[in-house]
């Protein structure tokens, strides 16, 4: 589950208008590779500190270790539509640990 909800398609989890910046954080139980579709994003913070010596540069993935909060800033740029975030844990993706969200023109 991500927010406590099991994976629904048809619930949009954001909304987001196509431009915009969003800065959005990350917690975990467990270690988890989240993976967000659609647009790469950089690394903001972990927990109180910056980011980890692996997270400079664009990502499309981010590790997620156990008991962690992260940061990150994505810009949703060009495509307006559906897209999701899921666990890239192969367990997980299985079990539909995933959340939808769209962008808006
Ligand atoms: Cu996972």
């Amino acid at each position: 589950m991500i927010n406590g909800l099991p994976f629904d398609p048809a619930r949009m989890d954001a909304s987001v208008p196509l431009g915009q910046t969003e800065i959005w954080r990350f917690s975990s139980d467990l270690h988890h590779p989240v993976h967000v579709h659609l647009d790469p994003f950089q690394v903001l913070r972990r927990g109180n500190r910056g980011p980890g010596e692996w997270d400079h540069g664009w990502k499309d993935t981010l590790d997620l270790l156990p008991l962690e909060t992260a940061e990150v800033a994505i810009r949703f740029g060009d495509h307006a539509g559906k897209f999701l975030l899921h666990c890239h844990n192969l367990e997980h993706e299985d079990m539909m640990m995933m959340s939808a969200f769209e962008t808006l023109r």
